[in-house]
Formats: structure tokens, C-alpha cells, sequence
């Protein structure tokens, strides 16, 4: 299923040996059962087991019962050890299954054929655990119905922003020299990887819309059509990013004002031809009034009039609007408190609460700013009850160091995801997007796959490609054991010695990535320190004195950001108690935010007894020390055989470039911050 040269990831042939060499009987009906039965099959091939039919009638025929049945509860008669595991089971779910072992046969059931394909999944990651002891029956379901990718690929290569804007992964796996690529194999294989780990939606083009990728909607829709038919066998439906100006560039009305009916008839009639040539089209993508991209804002009209006008046009055929709520002014200079970038989501789209049809899902960024490696989560996410919510994750590391560096990001998204808003006795982040009756708008993310041969230019940023679509599966799942899956998964079924060294040396570099990368660059919650543009490495006033309003407001007496209602901006306001008093209160606020809500002076004391300034040195020191441990750790498996050697070369070379750039981080921080306050480290430690 992989193409030459190119990484199998989480999905070796290995992986399918416990499956492969049984027997294995799999009953139900359509395509996506039709694709189960079709790896099992090839698993089979492989590794000489059987794929055993059933006889015309629905019963099983002479022989050896099978080791595994994989069975559509639709698809009775089902064999007795079937009828078995369901008795006392209702519903199972669209996208649920239920898994036992019973009498020596593994038994996954469901009641749609997305379940069975999410089963087989679950059976592949289990391997050899699925074929042992007896387990009474589980079941499983996902917890938010859509669980999304967002690629920013263009068809063409932009010339600022390259071909997958934000991506570091080499060019799009759709577009090649500005046309659909020729051969669509490896799509195929990334919808099963996407599959293999809960993924079910994926919208393919960038949500900066330029002039070659408006025309998706209409003359190339072609192209989507033929993306949608890859990914379809793996239960994935495509969604498109289209321009709210579309009516006037792509030779419609003269206008895109929202309540013209020329304008609402343009969509309707555009938007039936895309559902007459992809019938399980998802819908559309819209970044609105934000970073130059056009929006209701030209007509005077607000954002529930622009998202509502193209929503009525994808319902009558069940197509939801995932409308960005990133809004907010790039040009604005913190002309007074009020414009202060983190407030504006909140203030655009609060008032606009219960205005939304109910096939608009609102796409909240999770934090208010920008994919910083450390920001407190939205506070739109708890203001908007009459609204459909998706959290937006971004698997592309812009922030967090652009697949050159170990970022494992999962530990960031499980504390977003169990954030209470309400506190301790309100519900999660992750329940907010799941929606009260499973009608929520679900989680999105900004996929960092691309054409290189590992996916996702860093091989071990494939971990947070994977961990997204199982926190979007399970929310509360621990990240560490995530991470072992992916292991498990990834490199174990090609170790034939085992994964002794291997596992816990993968643990020690990326359990705490996340942590060493804030440590070496922005701590307390300060954010954009980096290089305008491209947004790798240091430069610390790089925008400060810009208008796009991600300031730290350092001088010589101290730093951060002012965010409170009492003398700030207000910010803190947007939140609920008990964190809008959590957020602006100096004594109450957690260390990690500090500087994100409150502007301090250098000598501040933390709560955990050192000042804001030594702090500033300790973390920078201390996380470029972690990514020097992290490279040693790696050398130390070369020629263990513990690791593919390509893949050891090139994750070598990967944590070469972090130390080099962990070093100029903390090099430049430190020195920064030095000159600023005049306040020599404790430990007097070289400061260049
Ligand atoms: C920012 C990126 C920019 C995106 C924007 C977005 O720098 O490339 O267009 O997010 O989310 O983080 O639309």
C-alpha cells in the first residue's frame, strides 16, 4: 500500500502478522467493509492465513472456525460466539465497535461499516494482545464526530509561503508543478494511516485562498473529486477552503454580499454541482476578514450573515460551513487596550451567539493569540452555548520548531483538552467540541504531512500527527501511552531484538519535548519571540514594534503583558470565574502564564521561589542542556540495530540543528534579557 521509498509510519506490513496468519471471517456488505476484507486479505498473502467466505445463505461453510471474526451486526446470521458478545448491547454508534474474546475467537462487531473498519484497527494495534486471554466485551466510540485535518497546501508554489503554507514536509501529497498529481497511490496511503488512527474528515487546500485554488469550486473540481474517491475507501470525507469573494472571481456576481440573492443563488447552484460529483462532499472551510482574506466585513454584513448564506447552501444536502472565528486586525497597532489581538475572537463572535445555522461549526484557534507554544485556552470556546464549536490544533510545528526540532505535542493538547473553563465541576474543552448530544463541532488541525519520504520531515513528528487523531478519538487518553502505541506500531514489528533500547530512549527525548522547546524559548507565557515571516529561531523584539499586535512590552524594569480588567486590557474579563479572578490576580496566576496576563517587574517572585530573571536564564539553560542529552541519548542507539539507519542519519542530522538552534535561542534570550535589567545570573554562568 506504501510507495517505494516512501516511510510505511504507524502502518508496516508487520503490523498486520498477528491478523495475517489466522483465519478470519469477515461478514457485512459495501465499500468500506469491502476495504477491511481487502487488508485482511493482503495480510493473508502475506502471511498465509485465510480469509474465510461465508456460503450464499449468510452461513459459515465446513472447515476450522475462525480465529477472528470482523462482522456488520446487520449481517446475521451471525456466528453463536457473535451472538454472544452482543447480547445485552444496544446501540453500537455510526463509528463504534465492540471488541471481546471470547471461546478463543476475537470478535469485532458493528452497526455501521465505519465501525468495523475503526475495529480492524484496533485489532492491528493490539497484534498478538488480540489473540490471548479472554476480554469480556468493550466498547468504543469516538468521542466527537468529526475529527478533521486542515492542509494549507496550494496547488501552485507560492512564493513566499512555498507549496504547503506552514509545512514542513516537503511539497503537497495532492498538487505537483500546479496539477493534481498523476499517481493519487500514496493519498490512498494516507487515508489509511489518517484511518488508523481515527482521522475522518480532511480539508485539502489552504485556508488563504489564492486565485488557483478558488477555482477548486468550480473548473478543477475535478481535482477534489479525485482526492475525495483515494480517501473515500477509508471512511475519510474531503472538505474544501474556498474564497467568500468566490461569486466575484470566479465569474459569478459582481458582489459576495452575503444577503444579495443573486450572490445565495451563485452558491447553491455552485455548491449542487459539487454534491452532483461528490455526493459525500463535507463542506466548506472559510477564513474570513483575517490576514487580507476577503470577507462579510466589505458589505457591511457580520459574520452569522456570511457563514449562514453559504450553510444554506450545503443543507439540503447535509454539508456543514467551518467558519474560522481567527479574526482580527494585522494592521492595528495596540492603538488602545481594546486591540489587543488576543481579545478579538471574543468580541467579533460573542455577540453573534444563537445567530449561527446549525450547520455552521465555529473553528476556534485553542488559543487566543496563535499556536504559541504556551497560551491559556480561548475563552470562546466557554462563551458561545448556541454555537457549534471545533478546536483548532496546528500538527504543523510553526511555533514549536518546523519539524527540525522533537516537539511531541500531545501533552500540550491533553491539558487543552481537560481544561475546565467553569472549573473543577464544569465540563472539559474536549466535552465542549464533542458538543452536549454529540453534536458538537469536533477537533480540527493543521496536518504536517507532505511529500517527504517520512511524512512529516521529522520522522518522530509523525507521533503528533498519529496522537492527534487519537485525542481526537479519546480526549482523556494519556499522551505517554499514546506515545506507545505509535512505538509499538511504528518500529517494533521491524525489531526483531525487541524494543528495549529503542522505547525508553524514544520516552526520554519526546515525553518532554514540549517542555525542553518552551524552556530553551519563550517561557511564562510570553510568546512571539521569533523571526518574523518564516517564524524560526530567535528575535526577540522581531515584532515588537510591528502591527500585528504579538508584543512582550520588555524594558529595562520588566516584561508581559498587561491583560487584566483592573489596568490592562480586559482580557482576563472573557474568561468565566473562577479563572477571569485565577487570571487576574498576580498572586493567583500560574507561573506558566504569567506573562501571557500580567507585565512584571524583572525581580518578581515566582511561586516557585526564583525570580522572573533568573528564571528567564535557569529555563534557557536548562532547556538547551535537554536537547544536548537528547542528541547523546539518539547517538547512543547507532549501531544498536535498535533503528532503520536511514531513519537514525536523518533524525541525527534533525538533532544536530535543534542543539545549534537551542543554543542561539538561549544565547540570545539570555543576552536580551541581560541587557535589558542589568541583573547578572546567580550562578554566574557565561551569558555571551
Ligand atoms: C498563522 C500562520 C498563517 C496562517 C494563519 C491562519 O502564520 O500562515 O495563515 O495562522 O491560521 O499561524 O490562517
Amino acid at each position: 500500500p506504501v510507495p517505494d521509498g516512501v516511510h510505511p509510519a504507524w502502518l508496516p506490513p508487520e503490523a498486520f502478522r498477528a491478523i495475517g496468519s489466522r483465519r478470519t471471517l469477515v461478514r457485512g456488505d459495501g465499500p468500506l467493509v469491502d476495504t477491511v476484507r481487502d487488508e485482511v486479505t493482503l495480510a493473508c498473502v502475506r502471511y498465509g492465513g485465510r480469509v474465510r467466505h461465508p456460503l450464499p445463505g449468510g452461513r459459515d461453510g465446513p472447515g476450522p472456525p475462525p480465529d477472528l471474526v470482523l462482522a456488520l451486526r446487520s449481517a446475521g446470521p451471525l456466528p453463536a460466539v457473535a451472538e454472544t458478545v452482543l447480547a445485552g448491547f444496544g446501540a453500537i454508534g455510526d463509528e463504534g465497535f465492540v471488541v471481546a474474546r471470547h471461546d478463543g475467537v476475537t470478535v469485532v462487531l458493528a452497526d455501521e461499516p465505519a465501525g468495523l473498519l475503526y475495529g480492524l484497527f484496533h485489532v492491528v494495534r493490539l497484534g498478538e494482545r488480540a489473540f490471548g486471554a479472554a476480554v469480556p466485551a468493550e466498547h468504543h466510540r469516538p468521542a466527537t464526530r468529526r475529527r478533521m485535518l486542515d492542509h494549507w497546501d496550494n496547488v501552485d508554489v507560492h512564493p513566499v509561503m512555498g507549496q504547503v503554507e506552514r509545512g514542513y514536509a516537503g511539497g503537497s501529497l495532492f498538487w505537483r508543478d500546479g496539477v493534481l498529481r498523476e499517481d493519487l497511490s500514496r493519498v490512498r496511503a494516507y487515508g489509511r494511516l489518517l484511518a488508523a488512527c481515527g482521522v475522518n474528515a480532511v480539508a485539502v487546500n489552504n485556508v488563504n485562498v489564492h486565485a488557483t485554488e478558488a477555482s477548486l469550486l468550480t473548473d478543477r473540481l475535478g481535482d477534489v473529486a479525485a482526492i475525495a474517491a483515494e480517501l473515500r475507501p477509508y471512511g475519510i470525507r474531503v472538505h474544501l477552503s474556498v474564497r467568500f469573494s468566490s461569486p466575484v472571481v470566479l465569474g459569478g456576481p459582481p458582489t459576495a454580499d452575503p444577503l444579495d440573492e443573486d450572490v445565495r443563488k451563485w452558491w447553491a447552484a455552485v455548491t449542487e454541482r459539487v454534491y452532483a460529483r461528490i455526493p459525500d462532499f463535507g463542506g466548506y472551510v472559510v477564513k474570513a476578514d483575517s490576514e487580507g482574506q476577503p470577507g462579510p466585513f466589505t458589505y457591511g454584513r457580520s459574520h452569522a450573515d456570511g457563514a449562514n448564506a453559504l450553510a444554506d447552501a450545503l443543507e439540503p444536502f447535509g454539508g456543514v460551513v467551518h467558519w474560522r472565528a481567527f479574526v482580527y486586525d494585522h494592521r492595528q497597532d495596540w492603538r488602545d487596550r481594546a486591540t489587543d489581538r488576543a481579545r478579538a475572537a471574543h468580541d467579533h463572535f460573542v455577540p453573534l451567539d444563537g445567530l449561527f445555522r446549525g450547520n455552521v461549526i465555529l473553528q476556534v484557534k485553542h488559543g487566543p493569540m496563535d499556536f504559541q507554544v504556551r497560551e491559556p485556552v480561548s475563552p470562546v470556546v466557554a462563551a458561545m452555548p448556541a454555537t457549534r464549536l471545533a478546536v483548532e490544533l496546528q500538527v504543523t510545528q510553526e511555533y514549536t520548531g518546523q519539524q527540525r526540532h522533537v516537539c511531541y505535542l500531545a501533552p500540550m493538547w491533553s491539558d487543552v483538552l481537560g481544561f475546565r473553563p467553569w472549573g473543577p465541576a464544569g465540563p472539559a474543552v474536549a466535552r465542549l467540541a464533542a458538543g452536549a448530544a454529540g453534536d458538537g463541532g469536533g477537533l480540527v488541525a493543521v496536518s504536517n504531512a507532505g511529500d517527504d519520504p517520512y511524512w512529516t520531515g521529522h520522522p518522530l513528528a509523525q507521533a503528533n500527527l498519529y496522537a492527534f487523531g487519537r485525542l481526537a478519538w479519546a480526549p482523556g487518553a494519556d499522551p505517554a501511552t499514546i506515545l506507545d502505541e505509535w512505538i509499538d506500531l511504528t518500529f517494533a514489528p521491524s525489531a526483531p531484538g525487541g524494543l528495549e533500547r529503542l522505547r525508553p530512549t524514544l520516552h526520554a527525548i519526546m515525553d518532554d519535548s514540549w517542555r525542553t522547546y518552551e524552556r530553551y524559548t519563550a517561557p511564562l507565557g510570553v510568546g512571539f519571540m521569533v523571526r518574523p515571516g518564516h517564524h524560526y529561531g530567535p528575535d526577540v523584539d522581531g515584532y515588537e514594534y510591528t502591527p500585528w499586535g504579538t508584543y512582550h512590552f520588555a524594558d529595562r524594569d520588566g516584561v508581559g503583558v498587561d491583560r487584566t480588567r483592573a489596568t490592562g486590557t480586559g482580557f482576563t474579563g472573557q474568561y468565566p470565574p473562577p479563572w477571569s479572578e485565577v487570571y487576574e490576580r498576580l498572586e493567583r496566576c500560574p507561573d506558566e502564564l504569567l506573562l501571557f496576563f500580567h507585565h512584571v517587574p524583572y525581580g518578581h517572585v515566582l511561586r516557585n521561589g526564583s525570580t522572573v530573571i533568573q528564571h528567564i536564564y535557569d529555563t534557557h539553560f536548562a532547556g538547551a542542556e535537554q536537547v544536548a542529552e537528547a542528541r547523546s541519548l539518539w547517538e547512543r542507539l547507532a549501531g544498536t540495530g535498535s533503528v532503520d539507519p536511514a531513519l537514525h542519519a536523518r533524525v541525527k542530522a534533525l538533532i544536530d540543528e535543534q542543539l545549534r538552534c537551542a543554543e542561539e535561542w538561549r544565547d540570545q534570550i539570555n543576552a536580551y534579557f541581560f541587557r535589558k535589567s542589568g541583573v547578572p545570573d546567580a550562578h554566574g554562568r557565561r551569558i555571551p
